[in-house]
């Protein structure tokens, strides 16, 4: 590494984010024998794993699917408590890994990117935090992480709020204290269903704010025993195997039979098993054609409502907590424990802002259409501004000053998800148009490969590596095609931008499974890497 007069740091390769993804395309850079660091906003690393660490955020995936299956000595060092592990296991999981392979000198804590600026005479990124420190490297990998810009609801007033609020993905490192408090909780996606039975258990009242209700399904949890832990060692290449094969990078894969064959009694049987079984085995290893046909869907739909309707002893709240604006599985399903159950009880109460709008915060609480809500606390479950809104908050500038905010602006456009025309060099993981489900079995993919990308570069004597416009058009045309007309494509979600008011609707994830994924971009490579040139 060397220190220019400027004060710029000039090395190799410089990786933005520190969270899985980020973590192993350091160490997978710096196998390659690269002068490679990282850049991360956070005080400490974990990424998604560090900055939510809101009560109840916990893995949707199995602990040992989701973790890092490259070291073999990090598997068998490794014990998993819990079959979903909570937010504070995986963080020390993610630290325990940084330290093992030695990773913590290169990774700079507290350095948010501000800008990244391409340099065509050096052929050289200029990345500058808001510290005002400066890194040129030749190579420059984004792992941001799709969900990692929070959103707010586009209500007045918060500033006049004199109580305390959090947003759960921003969670203060020294928590928030719901003991004796009345507690308002704004969203029931994924973290609002993980965070409200225990906001519930200490406030003194609680009020949740929903506005499209989800098909939220048990997550039935257990302990990971010593033996099973053996026995997970044991299998470990098997299960590797399972998650290479599956279209969600989980060991789960829809199952083959059509549910229409079965007749309605065993067809329920088998609902049943799979609302009682563990984890997202309900939405991953249900019956393929659950996901395809509005029938099979529906039938599978109805057997979940009924289920929530035995557990929720209003019938009124239950209508209201149970979705009809899209079915079973056309979002990832939020896991719950306890969720509903929660609405029985006396000091909770749940609005609906389809009937009863946000109007504003005020000095004391929240104020509807229908009336005003005291609370002390006001928690932030409203998710993020995902997939592009990480990219947004950096002001990224590639060939000629073109502005990446600009290049996306009628959506994402890349290149199997990792490159994008007009930005050499750049390389992104985890990004745009080239996931969905356990994120780090497509992102250690990705990591690998641009490892592999660079190294090929390195051996044939190219210093730049850039996609062209046309072999974008032909991602987004497959990206597009696998989801135009599903039943994916009905449902609003973060995936197409529908949380941001004002963003126009585009698929940001990439529908076409795993498998399909990997076999594209080794097929490109192995044709010249078709799509990119090097020079
Ligand atoms: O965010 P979300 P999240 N007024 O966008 C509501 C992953 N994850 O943080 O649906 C009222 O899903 C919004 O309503 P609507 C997982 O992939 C995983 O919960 O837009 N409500 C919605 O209910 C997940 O999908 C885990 O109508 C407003 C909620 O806020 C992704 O992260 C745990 C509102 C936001 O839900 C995001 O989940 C947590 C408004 N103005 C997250 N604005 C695991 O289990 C928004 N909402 C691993």
């Amino acid at each position: 590494m060397t220190e220019p007069q400027s004060g710029a740091t000039t090395l190799d390769a410089l990786v933005i984010g520190a969270g899985i993804s980020g973590i192993y395309q350091l160490y997978a850079l710096r196998e390659l024998g690269l002068d490679v660091q990282t850049l991360e906003a956070g005080s400490g690393v974990g990424g998604v794993w560090y900055w939510n660490r809101y009560p109840g955020a916990r893995f949707d995936a199995e602990s040992y699917t989701y973790g890092y299956f490259f070291s073999k000595e990090l598997i068998d060092e490794w014990d998993w408590s819990e079959e979903y592990a909570a937010q504070p296991e995986i963080e020390r999981y993610l630290n325990y890994a940084v330290d093992r392979f030695g990773l913590r000198e290169r990774i700079n804590l507290e350095q948010r990117v501000s800008s990244a600026v391409w340099d065509a005479s050096s052929g050289r990124w200029t990345v500058t935090t808001e510290s005002g420190r400066v890194w040129r490297p030749r190579y420059l990998v984004t792992a941001l992480g799709i969900l990692s810009a929070p959103a707010f609801p586009k209500v007045p007033g918060l500033e006049d709020f004199r109580g305390e609020w959090a947003h759960t993905g921003l969670w203060p490192a020294d928590g928030v204290d719901f003991t004796g408090k009345k507690v308002a909780v704004i969203g029931t996606g994924s973290s609002g269903v993980q965070i409200i039975p225990i906001v519930a258990k200490d406030a003194d009242s609680l009020v949740v704010f929903q506005r499209r209700p989800n098909w939220c399904t048990p997550i039935n949890n257990f302990d990971i025993t010593p033996e099973r832990m053996d026995d997970i060692r044991d299998r470990i290449d098997e299960i590797f195997e399972a998650t290479q094969l599956s279209p969600s990078g989980s060991p789960h894969s829809p199952m083959t039979e059509s549910s229409l064959d079965l007749d309605p009694e065993e067809r329920r049987r088998r609902f049943e098993k799979l609302y009682d079984s563990p984890g997202l085995v309900m939405a991953l290893g249900n019956f393929r054609d659950v996901a395809l046909d509005k029938r099979a869907n529906d039938n599978c739909t109805a057997y979940i409502a009924e289920r929530i309707r035995a557990r929720v002893d209003d019938p009124a709240v239950a209508d209201r907590l149970i979705p009809t604006d899209h079915g079973f599985g056309q979002k990832r399903p939020p896991l719950e424990n306890g969720y509903y159950e929660v609405f029985n009880e006396p000091h909770v109460t749940l609005v609906s802002t389809l009937e009863e709008s946000m109007v504003r915060f005020t000095e004391t609480g929240i104020e509807t259409s229908a009336g005003h809500y005291d609370v002390d606390v006001i928690v932030f479950a409203t998710g993020f501004d995902a997939v592009v809104g990480s990219y947004n908050k950096i002001d990224i500038r590639g060939e000629n000053g073109l502005s990446l905010k600009e290049h996306w602006e009628a959506g994402p456009r890349t290149w199997f998800g990792m490159q994008t025309a007009g930005f050499p060099n750049l390389f992104m993981i985890g990004g745009a148009q080239s996931v969905t489900g356990t994120i780090p079995r497509i992102t250690d993919f990705q990591a690998d490969w641009v490892a592999s990308a660079v190294e090929y570069a390195r051996d044939h004597g190219h210093t730049t590596i850039a996609t062209t416009e046309a072999a974008e058009d032909e991602w987004i045309d497959h990206v597009n095609g696998g989801i135009v007309g599903t039943l994916q494509e009905k449902a609003e979600s973060w995936a197409f931008g529908s949380n941001v008011p004002g963003r126009k609707r585009a698929y940001l994830l990439y529908a076409g499974g795993l498998p399909q994924y990997r076999e594209r971009v080794r097929a490109a490579t192995d044709d010249d890497f078709r799509g990119l040139t090097f020079s």
